[in-house]
């Protein structure tokens, strides 16, 4: 069913511009002649999200009304990157607002540019989220995505010496203009206490929390703007304030000065992103942070149920996809709401949980599993725990039924683990209280189902899917690379935005001379908008006239980017050794960016030996020309949206089996880099689509690398049996990328000697062999131009708005709703 409804404010160049004086006027406060870059920033952006406002409220009130099932994604992290280009692509209005500022002689290019990004995730997880919002806004699924607005998002990476230092990522310093909080909308969340047996008015025996303190979770609205629709959803934030109960407390007590400590701790909930994003650490405040978030979503959405609503009919109206274990705890509170708060039946409100929850899992490794302590839990969410361990046992007494005196099966299986502490394993509560589990890639699926959780998929074999992960070609191609969007529209016409597989209409002409030069032109000027960016944003000095090499991820032991290290040294000692000649060499722009989890003493390491190698390489005079590598500090998507569109070469080297996807991968070869990658992730269905002749492949595969593990794995042979990886790894120990000290990199050069969990050496002849092909290649442009076209041309699967077709195909079965048409 579609709603009628009136077009928003029409916007022309005069009225965009009135809007904008205004906003300047009398919202800023200033005078065109005297406003700050900021002024005109805030300015310009609150008037193109008025332009939105009016589709906003239609969509939601028109949904609401309808009564639409609800997809609810349930994340801690939104790593959304600028918003202006996007809400003026969405609606528009670029030209306009071009035009517009123009004729009061400013330029949209400098504004756009003052823009703090929100950072308020990690990484790929973060990222992921914020393209499958934008994809569920422009498919038109009544969607609203919970998160928590965080007060510091991912922190400001620096370097002092080449080693990283963290400063505080403030990005709402100057407030900012895209969020509408709703004080009046506060919900209360409950931590601690204790729990006690009671008497309800029908005489039923009910358990009853009895928390010790509440804190007050304020919701801050993001618009979500769908693109060629009118649709747009909302991504709801929730910010940590202070109860009342609280303030009056302040006022009470005597001592002033611990009432307003107190106050400062409720509010920290909300205060920072935690910034590890592999080995959780078991902290207190995170596992309060994730219970903040959810359970102020869960009762936000349960507000808006009419009156007298059956909660039996609760799957009909919402599904809550988990984006990682982190929001696992609302299956326990959705329990703990129904039968504590709504008086239903352990068995129905078990049936309710289980059909209105799905689970995403985004790993393989086995440190990033997140367990809570049966100890903190049982302190920080008391009934909870209770909760937790009826679930457990009733689960168990099912597996105890199906593999009868199986007790070794029931230890491996159950939800509290024994060892080394008591704690809940929270991947395994997300798998026991979903409909559906789902890997993000086909590789990372099959390896959850056989692997992971095999025990799971035996005894439930339709509870495991795959959903491959996908990536906003708006954000990704469109407004990062609008002259390969340009030449798109020009050779397909346009509606490929939406429609991403319509690239495979490309293919013709990757044998087309003429296209061919038009595509090599599209990648030297981002290659040299991508240098002349850098020589201001970090004083870095690069020639355009170079294969773009480029590595950008967080900064992971299993993303390998030691094994692209060896790489530039093994060319550097080379030369050096004179066994190749510089002049011979393709000219290469390596770049890197990656930040460290600030407690990852091992990545740390690796950041400071890739600067300290940078240097001495980059003032060899033997590689002048030829070799240089650039590592530009605080990697982000502001950073992302500039670099890729550059990249010739896209490095995706993790050990195969580790990286549960990867998405830059997709980003990278939507923009017509090749890869140089394993079969990890993602990089397999890559390959199996742009085809083998298009991608640089090497390494170990997945059950190799099994064999190798089981054999027994020593580095050091590797090391002793391969002069090339000898002689990289001597040069580093030598001293030469540390003014003669030799001991500077041992931590991480022993480790690779005498561990390498993720197998750097073993793949290390393979991938310098896979580099000499990509040399080869490269000198040979039009035949390296063909490659390109392939790759944009047949990854068109990699849209996010695939990845949500499938979750919408798969699991949730939410119908679209449009709001116009
Ligand atoms: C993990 C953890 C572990 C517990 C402590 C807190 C914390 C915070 C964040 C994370 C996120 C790490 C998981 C992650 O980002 N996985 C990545 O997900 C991408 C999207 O599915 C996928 O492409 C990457 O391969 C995968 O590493």
């Amino acid at each position: 069913e579609t709603t009628e409804r009136s077009t928003s404010t029409p916007a022309t160049v005069d009225s965009f511009k009135d809007e904008f004086l205004r906003q300047l006027r009398y919202e800023q406060g200033v005078e065109l002649g005297t406003a700050s870059r900021d002024d005109l920033f805030q300015a310009l952006a609150r008037t193109v999200r008025n332009y939105m406002v009016d589709n906003w409220l239609t969509t939601v009130e028109t949904q609401k009304a309808a009564g639409s099932k609800v997809v609810a994604y349930l994340s801690a992290e939104y790593l959304m990157g600028p918003q202006l280009d996007n809400a003026l692509l969405s609606t528009g209005l670029t030209d306009v607002a071009d035009t517009a500022l123009s004729s009061l002689g400013l330029s949209l290019d400098d504004i756009r540019a003052t823009e703090v990004e929100p950072g308020l995730g990690n990484g790929g997880l973060g990222r992921l989220a914020a393209c499958f919002i934008d994809s569920l806004a422009t498919k038109n699924i009544p969607a609203i995505g919970y998160g928590i607005r965080y007060e510091y998002g991912i922190f400001r990476q620096t370097f002092v010496d080449g080693r990283q230092v963290e400063q505080p990522d403030s990005w709402l310093s100057n407030g900012t203009p895209w969020e509408i909080p709703h004080t009046d909308q506060a919900v209360e969340v409950a931590f601690g206490g204790h729990t006690e047996q009671a008497i309800d008015q029908t005489g039923r025996s009910v358990t009853r929390w009895v928390p010790g303190e509440t804190v007050l979770a304020v919701p801050y609205n993001y618009m979500v703007p769908g693109y060629g629709t009118a649709n747009v959803n909302t991504l709801r934030l929730w910010s940590a304030k202070a109860t009342n109960a609280f303030n009056l407390h302040i006022f009470n007590s005597g001592d002033y000065e611990s009432a307003v400590r107190a106050q400062t701790v409720a509010e920290n909930i909300s205060k920072v992103l935690y910034p590890e994003d592999s080995t959780p650490q078991g902290k207190e405040l995170r596992l309060k942070q994730q219970y903040f978030f959810v359970a102020a979503s869960i009762k936000d959405f349960l507000r808006t149920l009419p009156e007298g609503f059956d909660l039996k009919k609760l799957p009909e109206r919402i599904v809550f996809q988990l984006n990682d274990t982190h929001p696992v705890i609302g299956v326990p509170e959705l329990m703990r709401i129904l039968v504590d708060e709504r008086g239903l039946a352990w068995e129905d409100a078990w049936d309710i949980t289980r059909r209105s929850f799905n689970y995403t899992c985004h790993t393989l490794l086995p440190e990033a599993l997140e367990v809570w302590s049966v100890d903190l839990l049982g302190r920080l969410l008391p009934r909870h725990l209770e909760i937790i361990y009826r679930i457990n046992e009733q689960f168990l007494a099912g597996i105890r039924a199906t593999y009868p005196g199986d007790e070794l099966r029931v230890r491996r299986m159950s939800i509290i683990q024994e060892q080394p502490e008591r704690a809940v394993r929270m991947a395994f509560l997300a798998t026991v209280g979903s409909t559906k589990v789902n890997g993000v890639a086909a590789l990372h699926s099959d390896l959850l189902r056989d692997k992971v959780l095999d025990d799971f998929s035996a005894y439930w074999p339709d509870k495991f899917t795959n959903v491959t992960n996908g990536i906003t070609p708006r954000r990704f191609v469109q407004l990062s690379n609008p002259s390969l969007a340009n030449l798109i529209d020009d050779t397909i016409g346009t509606g490929w935005l939406n429609d991403l597989e319509r690239l495979k209409e490309l293919e013709p002409y990757a044998e087309d001379a003429s296209f061919r030069k038009a595509f090599r032109e599209v990648k030297q000027a981002n290659k040299d908008r991508f240098v002349s960016l850098l020589a201001q944003r970090d004083g870095i000095e690069l020639s355009s006239d170079a294969l773009f090499d480029v590595m950008v991820k967080r900064l992971h032991e299993y993303k390998r980017q030691m094994l692209k290290l060896l790489h530039v040294v093994t060319i550097y000692d080379r030369v050096l050794k004179g066994e190749i000649k510089a002049a011979d060499l393709t000219p290469r722009v390596v770049v890197f960016g990656a930040k460290a989890a600030p407690g990852y003493k091992m990545a740390k390491e690796i950041i400071f030996l890739i600067n300290s190698v940078a240097k001495v390489v980059n003032n060899a005079p033997e590689l002048e020309g030829r070799l240089r590598v650039a590592f530009p500090a605080n990697y982000n998507v502001t950073l992302a949206e500039k670099l890729i569109p550059a990249a010739d070469l896209s490095e995706q080297i993790s050990l195969a089996g580790k990286e549960a996807s990867g998405t830059g991968n997709m980003k990278f070869a939507l923009n017509g880099a090749l890869t140089i990658g394993t079969l990890d992730g993602a990089n397999v269905e890559i390959h199996e689509l742009v085809g083998g002749e298009n991608f640089f492949l090497f390494g170990m595969t997945e059950p190799e690398v099994q064999s190798l593990s089981d054999a027994g794995y020593h580095p050091t042979s590797f090391y002793e049996g391969n002069a090339s990886l000898r002689g990289a790894i001597d040069l580093i120990s030598s001293g030469i990328f540390s003014g003669g000290d030799r001991t500077a990199f041992e931590f991480v050069i022993s480790d690779l000697l005498y561990k390498d969990r993720f197998m750097v050496l073993a793949d290390y002849q393979t991938y310098i062999e896979a580099q000499e092909r990509v040399e080869v290649a490269y000198a040979d442009q039009e035949s390296w131009s063909r490659k390109a076209i392939l790759n944009v041309a047949r990854t068109g699967f990699f849209t996010s708005d695939r990845s949500i077709q499938d979750y919408l195909d798969r699991i949730w079965h939410a119908p679209a709703f449009p709001v116009t048409k």
